[in-house]
């Protein structure tokens, strides 16, 4: 039989549909309004996304959350720059100008679908922002979104940039009216920046404008018009903790895929503060680096069928499941393990057992692959049967870890919980009998014996233990072959009885109904459920056991 399908899906989330105007600050991704409430603009805000990354629970549509505080360190070394590679960047644990010390970091990531688009129908569209201590004096901000995981060494930066590297610089001027903000591409050497390490993407006075239907690439904001309330720990130089003074917070957005014009992996985030808007400015305070995924792998598992095993005493549960890549960068080595609960310990705990492992490969960017291989489909798409595993747990889970190469830090698992069989125990039994003479006691009378006997048979779908049949005759002895019934098996019995009285009953004989002197018994076959179902008692037919037929001894 097959359940209903249940489904369980890990990983990134799935494309979602926004509004069609393309701006970063009007496509209804992320409101990118000068505060951090998610409110009834459409699009997330800061408030919807950062306390459920400190929590570990988000579930809303970014494909990558980051969120970092700021430590007790600080860049240090005069080449110390955003033109130098991240390999000659030292730091230490001095404090910056508290105008230049950051609280806060974060990011997040979308995949923006765009139908308008035929070379790249998916847009990496990246918001960042970040919260500071002392809001006195213009601010100068630089985003870094590395393609490769960047992690800080003893006093240095690890590892050298890669081409492809990504730094959004965001200028405040003039209490935040005027925005300038600049994407520059690491490219190493080449670039149209001074040392020629850095390529400008774009370099524009850039404010947000939260739906105006505008097309920006790029834009940044900030809390222009006054104090906004922060939903995570925040303390400012003076003020009430929780809320940023005036120009203390910043956010902005990038829709990366249309200033590269294709989309790439981003792995680490990173945030800092700058002593002059130039390009070439030594930096000052750091937050970060913080993992930030854009790429990745997800997995679903479906288990959609359930039976009980060949005798009955389990279950048998057929699943599927899939992995899908990201559509900004290939996944590679992907390998699916899966993980079923097979039964449960003396305490009810759940005990689990390693099922397959599946190798699916490399995954074209956008890739879905299913498992496992050689599934067929229904005209929906949707596959058909799978993979079995058993279990003696009704409604079992099946567990599956997703891994690839690279991204090497991507490993996805998903639960997903079979369908509860419902069982139908049911049984049948029949009966006949005979009449002979039998002396119980040597020497003693000779009397009439009645002997029976029949065929249980397990006509359910589960196994049957503690058969046992009895007779309507309160003297009568019963022995059963087997008292256990595998689905589909029959079993004999035999028992007997000395009647204490000569009754009249009714038989037949070639299809006429008469009366003579004999016997009617009647037996009844009971029996448990291996698999917790309820069994009806089944009564035998009527057997009739005549020793006078009618006209030979009729009384
Ligand atoms: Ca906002
Ligand atoms: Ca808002
Ligand atoms: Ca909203």
């Amino acid at each position: 039989m097959r359940g209903a399908a249940l489904l369980g899906v890990a990983g990134i989330a799935l494309a979602f549909t926004y509004s069609t105007s393309t701006g970063v600050d009007s496509n209804g991704v992320f409101e990118l309004d000068g505060n951090a409430l998610d409110d009834t603009t459409p699009g997330e805000d800061w408030s919807s996304v950062n306390p459920a990354v400190l929590a570990s629970t988000y579930s809303g549509p970014a494909i990558a959350t980051a969120f970092t505080k700021n430590g007790s360190d600080a860049f240090s070394g005069g080449q110390t720059k955003d033109i130098v590679d991240t390999s000659s960047w030292k730091w230490s644990t001095t404090s910056s100008p508290g105008k230049d010390t950051l609280t806060n970091a974060y990011a997040a990531a979308y995949n923006v679908p765009r139908a308008d688009d035929h070379v790249n129908p998916n847009h990496l569209v990246i918001y960042f922002g970040a919260d500071r201590f002392d809001n006195s004096g213009a601010a100068q901000l630089g985003f870094w979104f590395f393609t490769k995981k960047t992690t800080l060494t003893s006093n240095g930066f690890s590892p050298a940039h890669s081409v492809g590297d990504i730094l959004v610089l965001v200028n405040f001027t003039t209490g935040g009216s005027l925005t300038n903000v600049q994407v520059l591409k690491w490219v190493g050497s080449g670039g149209d920046q001074r040392g020629g390490t850095l390529n400008s993407l774009t370099n524009a006075a850039s404010a947000c404008s939260i739906g105006s239907g505008s097309v920006a690439t790029a834009c940044a904001t900030t809390n222009q018009s006054g104090p906004t309330q922060l939903y995570w720990s925040y303390t400012p130089k003076s003020g009430t903790p929780g809320i940023a003074p005036l120009n203390s917070f910043f956010e902005g957005g990038i829709d990366l895929t249309a200033l590269l014009g294709s989309s790439e992996c981003i792995a680490s985030f990173m945030a800092e503060t700058r002593s002059s808007p130039s390009v070439d400015a030594t930096l000052q305070d750091f937050v970060g680096p913080k993992d930030f995924n854009v790429c990745g792998i997800s997995v679903g598992k479906v288990c959609n069928g359930a039976t009980t095993n060949a005798t009955g005493d389990g279950y048998v549960y057929s699943y599927y499941g899939f992995v899908k890549n990201s559509p900004f960068g290939s996944a590679n080595g992907v390998s699916v393990s899966d993980r079923y609960q097979s039964g449960k310990d003396s305490n009810g705990n759940p005990i689990y057992t390693q099922g397959p492992v599946y190798a699916l490969g490399d995954l074209a960017p956008g890739a879905k692959v299913y498992f496992p291989a050689g599934l067929t489909f229904d005209q929906g798409g949707n596959p058909i049967g799978g993979d079995t595993f058993s279990s003696i747990v009704s409604g079992a889970t099946n567990t599956v870890t997703a891994t690839s190469t690279t991204p090497n830090i991507n490993s996805v698992n998903v639960t997903a919980t079979c369908p509860a069989l419902q069982v139908s125990p049911s049984l049948s039994i029949t009966k006949t009998c005979s009449v002979c003479l039998a002396q119980p006691t040597n020497p003693g009378p000779v009397v009439t014996e009645v002997t029976f006997g029949g065929t249980v048979c397990n006509t359910g779908n589960d196994e049957l233990t503690g058969v046992t049949v009895t007779d309507n005759h309160p003297n009568a002895s019963v022995t059963v072959t087997s008292t256990t019934l595998a689905k589909g098996a029959c079993t004999a019995y035999t028992g007997s009885y000395i009647p204490q009285s000569l009754p009249i009953t009714v038989y037949e004989t070639d299809g006429i109904t008469s009366l003579g002197l004999g016997f009617s018994d009647q037996t009844t076959a009971s029996a448990t459920s291996a698999l917790g179902g309820t069994v009806t008692p089944q009564q035998s037919n009527t057997a009739s056991c005549t020793i006078c037929p009618a006209g030979k001894c009729a009384p």
